[in-house]
């Protein structure tokens, strides 16, 4: 397979997406709202990781493009577990995309520890031969989530996909604490919002 071809359109669509994502910051600073994305990043599988994944799913490579719905990711970042909602909406509202599916490891977290909510689309890109849509995974989550699978990912690398079950108890307690870090940090926000709202409501009944 002529893979450099196979793969230019997820390079684009790839390229495209991060910045029409990371464009909503901007767009939030106008509005003075706080944006829901703190930052985003994206890349192509590496062919060796295609392969592999082929392999171990029993996937032919001839039909990869609609089976393997992460050759093309990109992953949102955010400051809190509620902006991923928000994310998700902002996602689903779009017109230049269509939602294919979704799944959600915040609710139900995966066995791993793993939290993390995805959305799968269907992303047109124009070619020198027209039209392709193609597939590409949308992973959004918290800061805390996000350092916590990107430790857990290479450790599973390190450990060549085999991660002692000891390593693995304690990478569930730290999944769980990343987790507690995310409500708490929420709760501190909602209560200093409360505290602003009463500061400025007493300024306004002073006056
Ligand atoms: P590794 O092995 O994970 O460290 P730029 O647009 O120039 O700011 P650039 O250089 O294209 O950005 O990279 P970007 O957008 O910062 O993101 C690249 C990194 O994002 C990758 O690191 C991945 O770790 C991570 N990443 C983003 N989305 C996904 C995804 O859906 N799946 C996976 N597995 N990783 C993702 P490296 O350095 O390529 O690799
Ligand atoms: P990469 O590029 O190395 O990150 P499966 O491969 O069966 O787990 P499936 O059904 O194709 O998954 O889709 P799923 O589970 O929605 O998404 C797979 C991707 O989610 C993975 O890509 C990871 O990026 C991320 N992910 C899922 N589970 C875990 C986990 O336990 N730990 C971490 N750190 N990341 C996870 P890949 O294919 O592993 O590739």
């Amino acid at each position: 397979m002529e893979w450099e071809i196979f793969l230019a359109p997820y390079r684009q669509a790839v390229d495209e997406l991060k910045v029409k994502l990371r464009g909503y910051r901007d767009l939030y600073e106008v509005t003075s709202e706080n944006s829901p994305i703190e930052f985003v990043t994206g890349r192509v599988k590496p062919i060796p990781s295609i392969i592999e994944k082929a392999r171990r799913k029993g996937m032919p490579l001839t039909q990869l493009n609609t089976q393997m719905q992460d050759l093309a990711g990109i992953r949102v970042m955010c400051q809190f577990v509620d902006d991923i909602r928000r994310v998700v909406e902002l996602i689903r509202s779009r017109t230049d995309l269509m939602v294919v599916e979704e799944r959600d490891y915040i609710s139900e977290k995966k066995k791993s520890g793993y939290r993390s909510y995805h959305v799968v689309v269907q992303y047109p890109v124009q070619t020198v031969s027209g039209e392709k849509k193609i597939l590409v995974e949308i992973q959004v989550r918290t800061l805390a989530m996000n350092f916590w699978a990107t430790i857990e990912h290479s450790l599973n690398y390190k450990y060549n996909g085999k991660i002692p079950s000891d390593v693995k108890t304690r990478l569930l307690r730290a999944a769980e604490a990343a987790f507690r870090l995310d409500e708490e940090m929420s709760q501190i926000r909602d209560e200093i919002r409360v505290a602003q709202l009463r500061f400025l409501q007493k300024n306004a009944d002073e006056e």
